[in-house]
């Protein structure tokens, strides 16, 4: 059976994601400042192929193409991010009108091609002066945050009417200050504890300041979220699987969706859980529009650790192919936290392709895409309420500490020439969305 738009409710929004740093390039242009991620670029090992984002998919200079293809796969609508430091180069103080401009001329032309724009905050390029006082683990970046976020509000809220605020704070707060693999690449549990922290009150205050300035906006938070399964039933795996569920995902959702941190977990990091100021909590567990959900794969914990069970598929990341966890997620979302509206605001998947030609097959992500969906649409008729999707990714991009080797675009970028080519994914989604399956994807004229 085949998914068709008649799988999802009337006004189900599909669409294609990104983020700034991943794409744009154009690192020193226009006044912005450094961030996090061009500096840990630099420090030798930390990028798998050692490259970095200066040129990236250029999307600085070809966002117009770029919002072409996005229109001509019939998609309602584009997330993308907003790189702060572009905004203020050092994290604080005035606009740089330049950086601002940008998003400004990106925002109108996703309109004038009927594409509704949903903008992400924060996805990871926090500028470096601010990680030179301590980044995340200083409290004042959560105020910093906050300001930034007023700024855009009052340049772009009179045509962007749904912003979330922070992208998968446990990427920035754990993977970041823990396991050292993302910028600023510490491994210090008490510090990524005091980010994630003030990751999220900084997303509260974000909120609070946005609702000051904008009336109409719908305002959420995107998270990843991974739901964790025991490799058996003994109660040791049971245990580790819960246990694994408490950091990766308990650890977020509790604060913000309850108000309280999860008291198995807090005991568990003993004289590392981070200090809660009066009053943090309230501001952490302000009532939201959304919540946004980036789902890939799920976990499978024993007592003796993580579990790559032996019959599954995998992806090029290495990431177990469950579509199931997607659907148990949603469902557990609408029982176990009454979360507000979802979105998937990201889902996809990597795989070694190749340009043949001119075309890209890539009948493993099609595939990926569709059983994905299908477990959306099974969640849908449990009742939950989903309202849109967003694939990742428009374009191969930079992937993070993998670099330019992992590909989860819909579209194949060469990054000698910068050629996009739309693979067969792409042309597949383009089926789906426009209800014509032998469509052919062109760049959209008018
Ligand atoms: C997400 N993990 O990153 C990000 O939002 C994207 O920018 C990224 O390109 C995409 O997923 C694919 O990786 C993640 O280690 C990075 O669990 C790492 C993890 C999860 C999400």
């Amino acid at each position: 059976m085949t998914i068709t738009r008649k799988d999802f409710p009337d006004r189900f929004v599909f669409g294609v994601a990104t983020s700034s740093f991943q794409i744009e390039g154009a690192t020193r242009e226009d006044g912005r400042g450094p961030s996090i991620w061009d500096t840990f670029c630099r420090e030798p090992g930390r990028i798998l192929d050692g490259t970095n984002g200066d040129a990236a998919c250029d999307h600085y200079h070809r966002w117009a193409e770029d919002l072409d293809l996005i229109q001509s796969l019939g998609a309602d609508a584009y997330r993308f991010s907003i790189a702060w430091p572009r905004i203020q180069p050092e994290g604080r103080g005035a606009v740089n009108p330049r950086g601002l401009d940008f998003y400004d001329r990106l925002v109108d032309g996703m309109l004038e091609r009927g594409l509704k724009p949903y903008a992400t905050l924060y996805h990871w390029d926090l500028p470096q002066t601010l990680q030179d006082a301590g980044g995340w683990a200083n409290r004042d970046t959560a105020h910093r945050f906050a300001e930034y976020a007023r700024l855009v509000a009052e340049r772009l809220g009179d045509r962007v009417t749904s912003y979330a605020t922070l992208n998968e704070p446990w990427c920035s707060s754990i993977l970041s200050y823990q396991i050292g693999e993302h910028a600023p690449g510490l491994r210090n549990r008490k510090l990524a504890l005091a980010a994630a922290h003030h990751l999220l009150v900084g997303h509260g205050e974000a909120v609070a300041a946005m609702r000051d300035a904008l009336r109409d906006a719908e305002l959420g938070i995107v998270l990843n979220l991974q739901p964790t399964y025991p490799a058996s039933e003994k109660p040791e795996d049971v245990a580790a699987a819960h246990h694994a569920d408490g950091t990766f995902n308990r650890w977020f959702l509790d604060p913000l969706f309850r108000g309280e941190y999860p008291q198995d977990i807090w005991e568990a990091y003993g004289a590392d859980v981070p200090e809660v100021q009066p009053g943090d909590l309230a501001c952490i567990a302000r009532p939201l529009d959304f919540l946004g959900v980036n789902y890939y794969s799920r976990g499978v914990n024993s007592a003796n650790g993580s579990v790559r069970p032996p019959d599954s598929a995998y992806t090029h990341m290495g990431w177990e192919v469950y579509p199931q966890g997607l659907t148990d997620l949603l469902v557990r979302l609408k029982e176990d936290y009454a979360a507000p509206p979802l979105f998937i605001t990201e889902n996809g998947a990597a795989y070694p392709d190749e340009l043949t030609g001119d075309r890209v097959h890539d009948p493993e992500r099609i595939r990926y895409f569709e059983s994905h969906l299908e477990a959306v649409a099974q969640a849908v008729r449990h009742g939950v309420d989903v309202r849109g999707y967003f694939a990742w990714s428009l374009l191969d991009n930079f992937e993070w500490a993998w670099g330019y080797s992992r590909r989860f675009g819909l579209v194949y970028v060469d990054y000698a020439s910068q050629r996009r080519v739309p693979k067969d994914s792409a042309l597949w989604y383009q089926g789906l969305l426009t209800g014509q399956p032998e469509g052919v994807l062109l760049p959209a004229t008018d």
